[in-house]
């Protein structure tokens, strides 16, 4: 157990008021203990699965009573490469003991290589490094208005921005400002102005608003995660991208979730091709004018995020307009160039697409035969179920909580949905084994 812990002696109040004193090196505290120090002492802004983890190693996570769970959330898309991997926490525990942030105030010898790294992985000119997906969105929006008054000749204050209906792209004032999601909104306001809302997988209504002289960009997720993996139509990215080349509005992707390797291409972005570049070379690349990662860059060991442009639209940045005091740090830079090695030293992009294509099929032949399973949707190893309840039911829940007690870590998204989306290191065996699990679990509902 870690050190840290033996030594920290932790003093609680129970609910019953009796005031617990426990020192942890004689006595370990249960899930149930660890669960009641959060609701107690932690903001109530989630509703987590009653199970507490205290290890991560590959597609496995271990509770505190030391029971084995395969992880099929992997963190949303965070530890994409499997948890604690070795070459990574490498990575972090060489440079933090070297040096770990400096602020932009001064260079520091690793963000060049890093920069040098990751445009050239992603082919463009320049990145703008960050720390959360969230701050990559609003780097994104910032870069986006400040390029449609000073390059595109918007007159200032009256940009706007296409967003779409369904959208998830983060949690801060601006970027709730346009989500459709009441919780997510309600008595956050007043709101920020700007943003021109959409249906998703509709090109005729992105039409209809992006020819508007105002419009400065379209804002977009590849495939809808928190929407339910909400897969659009092959042709509705680069049918965006193409209306956005048309109407001089720069097209940004929000790949956090998607990204590095998820879908079973580098980027969703990069359609069908299953090379380990995005490149133009590729013609069913599509190439956004902006792209935001956050997530699987770091293999969820450490917060990074970037925003990706060439310089004709990167260059509106200049001294003094944007920053961030972690952001492009040492240790996040070591770390994210490491996870970005694995996803191509592991071929992390082809195992999504055939192990994808293996859940799906399973799935899809397993949904034949129940009736709670209707519909199973996805892209590589980023897929959902659909279960067949209201969508206020507790149905996907109860069954969330049911696969925990045979193993497995799911987590039900809006409607009565499950997303499903393990490590992509996982092996087909043990994704066997994984369905396995599901189709047993979701049986005994029927
Ligand atoms: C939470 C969902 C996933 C994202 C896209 C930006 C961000 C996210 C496309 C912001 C973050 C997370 C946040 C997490 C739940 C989660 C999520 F269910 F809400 F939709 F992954 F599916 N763009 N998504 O998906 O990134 O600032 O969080 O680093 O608990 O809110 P962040």
């Amino acid at each position: 157990m870690a050190t840290l812990r033996d030594e920290c002696k932790v003093y609680y109040s129970t609910f019953n008021h009796e005031i617990m004193s426990l020192t942890l090196s004689n006595q370990e505290l249960s899930s149930q203990d660890l669960i009641k120090l959060e609701d107690k002492h932690g903001a109530h802004n989630y509703h987590p699965l009653p199970v507490v983890l205290s290890k991560g190693e590959g597609v496995y996570v271990w509770d505190v009573e030391g029971k084995k769970y395969f992880d099929f959330l992997s963190a949303y898309s965070a530890v994409n490469q499997g948890h604690c991997h070795p070459k990574i926490v490498g990575a972090l525990k060489d440079q933090a003991e070297t040096l770990t942030l400096t602020s932009r105030a001064f260079y520091n010898d690793v963000l060049g290589i890093y920069e040098q790294y990751i445009t050239e992985y992603f082919g463009f000119d320049k990145v703008l490094p960050m720390n959360t997906g969230a701050e990559g969105v609003e780097t994104a929006i910032k870069i986006c208005r400040k390029w449609g008054y000073e390059k595109k000749g918007v007159p200032e204050n009256q940009g706007q921005i296409v967003v779409f209906d369904q959208n998830f792209h983060g949690r801060t004032t601006t970027i709730i400002s346009f989500s459709s999601d009441m919780d997510a909104r309600k008595n956050f306001g007043p709101f920020t102005h700007g943003f021109v809302k959409v249906a998703y997988n509709d090109l005729e209504a992105l039409r209809e608003v992006i020819s508007q002289p105002n419009i400065v960009g379209v804002l977009v997720e590849p495939i809808q995660g928190e929407a339910g993996v909400n897969v659009p139509n092959d042709d509705f990215i680069p049918g965006v991208a193409a209306l956005c080349k048309e109407n001089n509005v720069l097209f940004i992707a929000d790949e956090i979730q998607t990204g590095i390797a998820r879908t079973g291409s580098l980027l969703s972005v990069c359609g069908n091709c299953n090379c380990s570049k995005s490149c133009e070379r590729q013609d069913t690349y599509t190439k956004p004018d902006m792209l935001i990662l956050g997530k699987a860059i770091s293999g969820g060991v450490y917060p990074v995020s970037a925003v990706l442009a060439d310089n004709e639209v990167m260059e509106v940045i200049t001294p003094g307009t944007h920053g961030s005091t972690f952001g492009g740090n040492p240790l996040a830079a070591k770390v994210a160039m490491a996870a970005l090695d694995v996803v191509n030293d592991e071929g992390l992009i082809q195992n999504a697409r055939k192990l994808g294509e293996i859940f799906r099929e399973r799935m899809t032949k397993f949904a034949e035969t129940s009736d709670l399973v209707t519909l199973v949707r996805g892209k590589g190893l980023l897929n959902a179920v659909v279960i067949n309840d209201h969508p206020s039911s507790s149905t996907a829940w109860d069954i969330c909580v049911a696969l925990k007690d045979n193993g497995l870590l799911a987590k039900p998204t809006h409607g009565n949905i499950i997303r499903f989306a393990p490590p992509l290191v996982m092996t087909e065996e043990q994704l066997h084994e994984c369905c396995d699990i599901i189709e047993k679990t979701i049986s005994e509902f029927a």
